[in-house]
């Protein structure tokens, strides 16, 4: 399979840590969301909307939106499953996945950024506090659901879609440097599922296309 991604995007890195969980091998093409990669005609076809991800599959089949590519995954690669059995615990993972892809990562994304600074005139200094207040707000929302349900992981004792999701969002908050202390559950889940090399080599900083000077 080929996975057009970005080193940054969350969206990617949620399909990068299925992948690896699923044991299936991938090439990446790094699409530079900085440079406007994502308005290439040639990609637009593959994914109308201009946004990463998108995935070949081997049929060379292109599936965009994250969450649709997470549940295919998952369907056609069942081990290990990314959802539990119980049709409640079900509904919590998926509620998790959504305040993460629905509600927090939405408003951070490169063209709610370039519309906040380059159209609407805003500066450097405002876009950042727009970013740091709708990243605290997410992880409040991610912890208070976390201390209700978690256990090893997000739902349980199994990795399930809901660290897939919540995982790349609490990197990002590091990323843009809102500590972490006050998200206790959310970091120590964090620091469980970096233990795992799924995980681990699917961060932002190991991607071939993280920025040299960051490093
Ligand atoms: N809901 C979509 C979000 C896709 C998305 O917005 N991706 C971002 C990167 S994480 C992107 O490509 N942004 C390009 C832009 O905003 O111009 C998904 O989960 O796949």
């Amino acid at each position: 399979m080929k996975l057009y991604g970005y080193w940054r995007s969350l969206a990617a890195f949620r399909v990068r840590i299925a992948l690896n969980l699923k044991g299936q091998p991938f090439d990446v093409i790094s699409t530079d969301l900085i440079k406007g990669d994502q308005f290439d005609p040639e990609y637009l076809k593959l994914n109308p909307q201009g946004v990463v991800p998108t995935l070949i599959t081997d049929d060379g089949v292109a599936l965009n939106q994250s969450m649709a590519i997470l549940e295919y995954l998952d369907e056609v690669y069942p081990e290990p499953s990314l959802l539990p059995a119980d049709p409640l615990a079900r509904a919590r993972v998926r509620a998790l996945c959504m305040i993460a892809v629905a509600d927090i990562h939405p408003l951070v994304v490169p063209r709610i950024r370039k519309y906040i600074t380059q159209d609407m005139g805003h500066s450097e200094d405002e876009l950042n506090a727009w970013i740091g207040n709708w990243t605290k707000k997410g992880l409040e929302a991610i912890e208070a659901h976390l201390s209700a349900h978690a256990g090893t992981y997000s739902e349980g004792d199994a990795i399930s879609l809901g660290d897939l999701c919540v995982i790349p969002q609490v990197g990002a908050a590091a990323l843009f440097k809102v500590p972490l202390d006050p998200y206790p559950t959310a970091k120590r889940i964090f620091d469980t599922c970096m233990e795992n090399p799924a995980f681990f080599d699917a961060r932002p900083q190991a991607q071939p296309d993280f920025p040299e000077d960051m490093k």
